[in-house]
């Protein structure tokens, strides 16, 4: 046993400027392992609760200092002394005073100590983070690298007044090994910004890293991405794939029916929402779409499934939250497929692997993915093989704090070397 002897944390700054939790944990052994905790803009209403200074004199209005707080404080005093190599023990000490859905620690003030503990702990017994992870989720001998989905085209709430969808990503499921998985995502996202540019629209980014022009409709996104593959040497709908986030709880409207403003100004229904996306899965290899209804729409989640779960990975975020019990439920309705994995939703490692392990159990997929405000930190790469998920989404191939998770990728698959294994996490007729 190594006990946790320090643990300390700090404001720092996420890739949208604002104030998140970094935490710094110490064993007796003088093992360090640090967390920088992520922050979303589309969250889901169940997720847990991310801690914010009640304070519009500072950082306007978006501190962290009382998170921080209770991570110097009341966490601290209760896992000081200690095992790090106990996670389950230490996550459940933090989980017993974090209240109801973690709103009185915060949420992010659990996650950021639950990550370091265990990266202190795969110090400790000089191992990398996913093997730590391995061990925890009762995988030996980590070797799979997850297939990426590149965010290249950024919409919804991560980009002003660009698409009604949120994120356009290109999945490259059938291509070799997870380097040329990159590389065609570096050239696909490059060929994406010269088609932009010619055709007069605008190349800024949006929060991760995708191009957010204004004034595109689906179909007309879908179409420049297919020319930016088409001009790679890899085949669409062969080796390359496309994956949706419609992110749909914001494009419900309280009065009860969805809104898409760029697609076609009028109420939309659960079913016609379901009648489009089967239009554009005939039209497009669209092999993943996650978010495809509002978080509360669970009616319409077991019509989508019954209508395409077959052909198309569906994916609760929103929906599902990273929760055990969110997914027990989407279980018992057949509802969804898969399940968007982001450690801030449920607020611990532990009860991550929790919902992970159930996924898994039920033949259900599982995406480990960033959020749209991140840090340098690279955990989730760790996780994703640690727990062989199979796929991962961190945003386009641009931008300090998404790369630094597929560069860390391309570290594990160096120390991996021949037995490292890349394929399609899809069984599904398209993939
Ligand atoms: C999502 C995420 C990450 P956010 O909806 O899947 O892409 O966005 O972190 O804003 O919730
Ligand atoms: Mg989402």
């Amino acid at each position: 046993m190594t006990a946790i002897k320090n643990v300390r944390a700090r404001e720092i700054l996420d890739s949208r400027g604002n104030p998140t939790v970094f935490t710094r944990v110490e064993l007796t052994s003088g093992a360090i392992g640090t967390a920088g905790v992520p922050s979303g803009a589309s969250t889901g209403e169940r997720e847990a609760w991310e801690l914010r200074d009640i304070d519009d004199s500072r950082m306007n209005n978006k501190g962290v200092l009382q998170a921080v707080s209770n991570v110097n404080g009341t966490i601290s005093s209760l896992v000081v002394g200690m095992n790090a190599d106990d996670q389950a023990a230490v996550d459940q000490a933090m989980i017993e005073k974090a209240g109801e859905n973690k709103a009185t620690l915060g949420a992010n003030a659990t996650l950021g100590v639950s990550i370091a503990v265990a990266s202190a702990a795969a110090a400790d017994s000089r191992q990398p983070l996913y093997r730590r992870f391995g061990d925890l989720f009762g995988i030996d001998n980590p070797t799979r690298l997850p297939v990426p989905m590149f965010n290249i085209l950024n919409g919804g709430a991560h980009a002003s007044d660009s698409t009604d969808f949120q994120e356009f990503m290109v999945f490259p499921l059938g291509v070799d090994n997870f380097e040329d998985a990159l590389r065609a995502g570096v050239e696909i996202y490059a060929n994406l910004k010269s088609i932009l540019s010619k055709k007069n629209y605008s190349t800024t980014l949006g929060d991760e890293g995708g191009f957010a022009p204004a004034g595109l409709d689906t179909i007309t996104t879908l179409d420049l991405i297919c020319e930016a593959v088409e001009k790679t040497p890899w085949k669409l709908g062969d080796e390359i794939f496309f994956a949706l986030d419609v992110a749909a709880s914001e494009l419900w409207r309280k009065e009860g029916h969805y809104w898409l403003e760029r697609t076609d100004q009028k109420k939309w229904s659960s079913a016609e929402l379901i009648d489009e996306y089967k239009n554009l899965i005939s039209k497009y290899p669209i092999a993943s779409i996650e978010d495809g209804l509002d978080e509360n729409d669970w009616d319409g989640w077991q019509l989508l499934t019954q209508e395409i779960g077959d052909r198309v990975q569906l994916v609760g975020d929103d929906l599902l939250v990273t929760q055990k019990a969110e997914v027990e439920k989407a279980l018992a309705q057949k509802s969804a497929n898969s399940v968007l994995i982001k450690l801030n939703q449920v607020g611990t490692v532990t009860e991550t692997l929790e919902t992970m392990a159930l996924a898994h159990a039920n033949d259900w997929g599982t995406v480990v993915s960033h959020r749209s405000g991140e840090t340098e930190d690279t955990t989730i790469a760790d996780l994703a093989v640690g727990t062989g998920a199979g796929q991962i989404k961190t945003g386009a191939p641009a931008r300090g704090e998404r790369t630094a998770k597929y560069n860390r990728l391309l570290m594990i698959g160096d120390e991996l070397g021949e037995t490292a294994e890349f394929r399609s996490p899809l069984d599904i007729d398209r993939a």
